[in-house]
């Protein structure tokens, strides 16, 4: 299917193709078109492959530095025979490259999201697999097919696309594990990899979260650990380090000039034991102290104009109301 797709494309006979990312293109859009070029190179030498993206997010830029890709920068469309999209599955997502097809070349979709009833509208070209966790894991399945065995560096860049877009194999499949070992046999190095994809925390961000730790309070509501706390900013960030540290609820405030700010996160476990969702608590806090409060089951926020105290107040007491008749934690 994939093989037939392939040659179809490139029975079109394009001498110079535009290889594009989503806008603000992620490691897996960026590697994929990088190992999507060397595919290519590898195929049909004569044909002549750039790579481009309206944009990259930060961890890219420094992948794009590290494997020396180059990116083509204002690039005319109309001097290429044929456009492949990676990681994406629609043009909207192209960016500044949206207009593609009014050229009339043959464009190809490569990507593992849910196929947009436009894209399949367009083209013919579609390469699209849902149940692979990242393209990079789609684009190694094409050098497969093609009996190619990727280059170290092309195999780092796959591997890269597969860690980041896999959540470092939370979501991975059987596939992706033996994809992942093809890749290193093939030269990628997995803790180089890890590294790579770390983000390096401002230091003003891990100041906020040590500050939201020395000024944490502890309550215990049916063995629940509640740790509330405020800093000046980064609430969210510092929430997720009191749920790392150890609570089952963290609720952290910031105090601006005329509003407040208060970010809640739980973990699952707390969620499932107790149902207690986070968001419809921040709505339900929005009718009792002014303001407006909203989110998900385990990770909501809520603003306001009134006084902070109170507003803390008032979640803690709409917690233990919702508590009265959950579930206790587990005591170890
Ligand atoms: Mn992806």
């Amino acid at each position: 299917m994939t093989r037939n797709t392939l040659e179809a494309f490139f029975k079109t006979r394009p001498k110079k193709i535009l290889i594009l990312c989503h806008q603000n293109a992620d490691p897996d859009a960026l590697c994929s078109a990088y190992a999507i070029k060397n595919l290519i190179a590898n195929l049909f030498p004569e044909i002549e492959s750039l790579i481009s993206a309206d944009n990259l997010n930060k961890i890219s830029s420094s992948i794009l530095n590290d494997l020396q890709i180059h990116i083509a920068k204002d690039t005319k469309l109309e001097i290429f025979d044929a456009f492949i999209a990676v990681d994406t599955n629609n043009v909207e997502q192209l960016g500044c490259y949206r207009s593609v097809p009014i050229f009339s070349k043959p464009i190809m979709f490569i990507d593992h999201h849910t196929p947009h009833i436009s894209t399949t509208q367009i083209t013919p070209y579609v390469i699209i697999d849902e149940t692979s966790s990242s393209t990079a894991e789609i684009v190694y399945k094409l050098f497969k097919e093609a009996g190619i065995k990727p280059s170290p560096d092309t195999a780092m860049a796959l591997l890269l696309g597969m860690t980041y877009d896999s959540k470092h194999f939370l979501l991975a499949s059987d596939s992706t594990f033996k994809a992942a070992t093809d890749l290193i046999d093939a030269g990628a190095d997995y803790p180089a990899v890890v590294e790579r994809l770390r983000i390096p925390m401002p230091r003003s961000e891990r100041i906020a979260r040590l500050k939201a730790m020395n000024r944490m309070q502890i309550h215990d509501v049916r063995n629940w650990i509640i740790a509330v706390s405020n800093v000046s900013a980064y609430e969210a960030s510092a929430c997720r380090a009191l749920i790392e540290a150890g609570a089952d609820i963290a609720i952290v405030g910031a105090k601006r000039k005329n509003e407040i700010r208060i970010s809640t996160r739980a973990t699952q476990n707390f969620h499932k034991k107790t149902g207690v969702n986070l968001g419809k608590l921040m709505e339900e806090l929005g009718t009792i102290v002014k303001g407006v409060g909203g989110g998900h089951s385990t990770a909501a926020g809520f603003n306001g104009k009134e006084n902070y105290t109170k507003a803390i107040k008032h979640l803690l007491k709409l917690i233990e109301n919702h508590l009265e008749n959950a579930q206790p934690a587990p005591l170890d």
